[in-house]
Parts: C-alpha cells; structure tokens; sequence
C-alpha cells in the first residue's frame, strides 16, 4: 500500500494494515510524528497510535542583540495574542526591555520563543471503541494522514499542530476489529470474557466511571450494551482514561462512532444536566458541523448525546468532561443516516474523511483562539 495516497481509503483496511499505516507515518516522519501506546487489550494487542505536534520540531536562530526568529514567527503576525502565550521574556534583556518600550512601544525582539512544553495543549482524536464501526478508523487515519502531509504546505494546519499535540488512535478496541474481520462483521463490543462463558464482550463505551450504570445501558453479558461488572473493567476505557490523567493538559477529546450524522456533547447519562462549558461546547460543535457541511453538503446535528440519541450512561465523553477535565469532549456519529448504517459503501470513506477533516481543522482553530 501507499499509504499518503488518497487511495488508500476507497477501501477498509483489516487490523494489520491499519497498524502497518500507523508504523509507516511515525517511520516517515520522525520530527513531527512519534509513537504512543495506550496499553494491550485482553487478546494481548497493544493499542497504539499517533503523537503529531509541530512544536517540537521547532527551529530556533539568535539572528541579532535580544532579537529571535522562529520559522513560526511569520505566522505569528495576524495572531490575537501576538504569540503571547509562545514567547517568554529572559534574562537581561528583561531589564532594558522597560526603556526600549518607553521609547519605542512594546517590542517583541525582546522576547524569545520559550521551550517546548512538556505539557502542550492536547486533542486526543480516536475511533473503534465497537468494533462495527468501521468508517471511524478510516476516517482518523485520513486525518492523521493530512495533517502530517499538510504540515509543511497549508498554514492552516500547520498553526494548529504547531499549537496542538494531536493524539490519534484509529482503533481502540482492537480485538473486537479483528473479530468483526474475521468472524462476525456486526460484532460491536470488546472480546472480554464475562460472568456468561457464551455471551463475552463488554460495551467499553457503556463503561467509563462517571455515572456509571445509571440508565441506558444493560446489566446482561449477552447484550449490546452491557456496561460490565463495574465502572472501567473493560480494558480499552481503563486505558483511554488512564492515558489522559496522565496527559494533563487535555483540552480536546474526539470519539468517533457511526453511524447517523451527529456532533454530540455531553452529557448522555441524564438529560437533566449540562455542563457548565455548554455554550462553548455546543459553539465548537457548530463550528466542526458548519466546516463539515461546506465540503459534501452533509448535516450533523449538534446537541448533546441524551437529548440528540438516546440516554447511554458510562459514556466516554461524561468521563472525559466531568472527571477528566477536558473541556472540549465530543462523540461523533460519521455517516450515513441509516440507508447503509455500518455498512457504509466504501465509496464513502474518502468523503467523509475529508468532510471530518475539515470539521476538526475548524474546531481546533476554534479551541486555539478560546
Ligand atoms: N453510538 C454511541 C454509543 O455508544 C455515544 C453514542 C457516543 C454515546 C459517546 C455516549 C458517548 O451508543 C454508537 N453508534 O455507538
Ligand atoms: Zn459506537
């Protein structure tokens, strides 16, 4: 396969290929590309993706007394903040920096671009959490695949990676991908065993310890829905969560599912409470349904996941709201409407993806100048 070719996705690709796309994109592109693993499912498949960050790939030259340039610096100029939050003052230059701005206005040759953070702002983007869901690998795979091409050439994405570290796990349930290749396409949980040795799997998704098991998902192993023996026993939400404790400064979080076409907020465990960002959280979402229309004329609908679906509790954006403390949490339904559900054409994939890519350029855009 080449993988930067867009033909890539006029198809679905099985477990393998997708890791091989994975491996290659970290290979080919080790400045603005690395590695993270996120932990091994219950049939011992690590679940890996993506760190693509522009940041640190930063170049930095004295060019004269007190004055830096950065390869960022020209795309600084039309920034709200001056570059503000980039740039820190130092040393002696400090001191005279208060005449020089007496005499001259405030100068920004006196101040220099700081450190790579070790926490930058972080957009965690992944998929698979069901396994059925295959639009979702598909679809982040093509946007990790166009913000790392896009990276060097379009200014757009360029301020973003260099402002954001973008996480991108295609598959998060690995075990239920390969099952559903291999053994039953409608497979939507994950493979672990429960209390019903004939009835394994449990909905990661139902599982996520905020509000947990408190309406909209199922105490019984052999449904669709069933939300485990307690709060984080599946694996893949254990090891999400986990992952973006330790992150810190997560303030994005994008769980991609199909199908019906919505850009949903939380909360989807009880209908009754908002999150106190609503109304920056319901904007953000506009802005990614806005972008996403203007591609292929697709709607999604904005709300939350109890208002706009169904109630679902142990979700995984309630968690990463409440307790995980990223503002910006979405679940997204890819297409269709239901005319081919998860068995979306594969004639599909590459303009869903490109409608999706847009959305989470804007959406990031949106969050940077918050
Ligand atoms: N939809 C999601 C589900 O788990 C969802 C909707 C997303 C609920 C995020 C809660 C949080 O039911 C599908 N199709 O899986
Ligand atoms: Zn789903």
């Amino acid at each position: 396969w080449n993988f930067t070719d867009n033909a890539f996705w006029l198809d679905y690709h099985d477990m393998a290929t997708l890791n091989n796309f994975t491996e290659s994109m970290i290979q080919a592109h080790p400045k603005l590309v690395s590695r993270v693993s996120i932990g091994q499912t219950y049939e011992g498949r690590e679940i890996f993706g993506m760190s693509i960050h522009g940041y640190r790939n930063r170049k930095k030259k004295e060019t004269n007394i007190g004055e830096y340039y950065d390869e960022r610096e020209e795309d600084e100029k039309d920034d709200d903040d001056g570059g503000a939050d980039d740039l820190e003052e130092v040393g002696f230059e400090a001191k005279i920096k208060s005449w020089w701005s007496w005499l001259f206005g405030p100068a920004r040759a006196f101040k220099k671009p700081s450190r790579p953070s070790k926490h930058p702002k972080t957009i965690i983007i992944h998929a698979g959490q069901h396994a059925r869901e295959w639009i979702g690998p598909a679809v982040v795979t093509y946007i990790a695949k166009e913000l790392i091409l896009g990276y060097p050439s379009n200014k757009k994405i360029k301020r973003v990676v260099d402002q954001f570290e973008f996480i991108i796990v295609p598959v998060l349930n690995a075990d239920g991908y390969v099952y559903t290749w291999e053994t039953n396409r409608m497979w939507r949980k994950n493979r672990q065993p429960t209390s019903i040795p004939f009835c394994p799997g449990i909905d990661s998704n139902r599982n996520w310890g905020y509000l947990w098991n408190t309406g909209g998902s199922s105490p019984n192993p052999c449904n669709e829905g069933y939300h485990g023996p307690e709060a984080f026993a599946a694996l893949e939400a254990k090891m999400m969560a986990d992952f973006i404790t330790k992150k810190k400064n997560v303030v994005g979080y994008l769980d991609f599912h199909a199908y019906s076409q919505l850009w949903m907020s939380p909360f989807g465990a009880d209908c009754s409470q908002t999150p106190k960002d609503d109304e920056d959280i319901i904007e953000g979402g506009m802005v990614a349904a806005k972008s996403l229309y203007d591609v292929h004329n697709k709607k999604f609908v904005v709300g939350s996941v109890c208002k706009i679906i169904y109630q679902a509790s142990g979700g995984s954006i309630d968690w990463t709201y409440a307790e995980g403390k990223v503002k910006y949490s979405y679940g997204i339904e890819l297409r269709d409407t239901g005319r081919y559900g998860f068995l979306l054409p594969e004639s599909e994939i590459l303009p869903s993806s490109e409608e999706t890519m847009a959305a989470v350029v804007s959406l990031a855009s949106f969050i940077r100048k918050r």
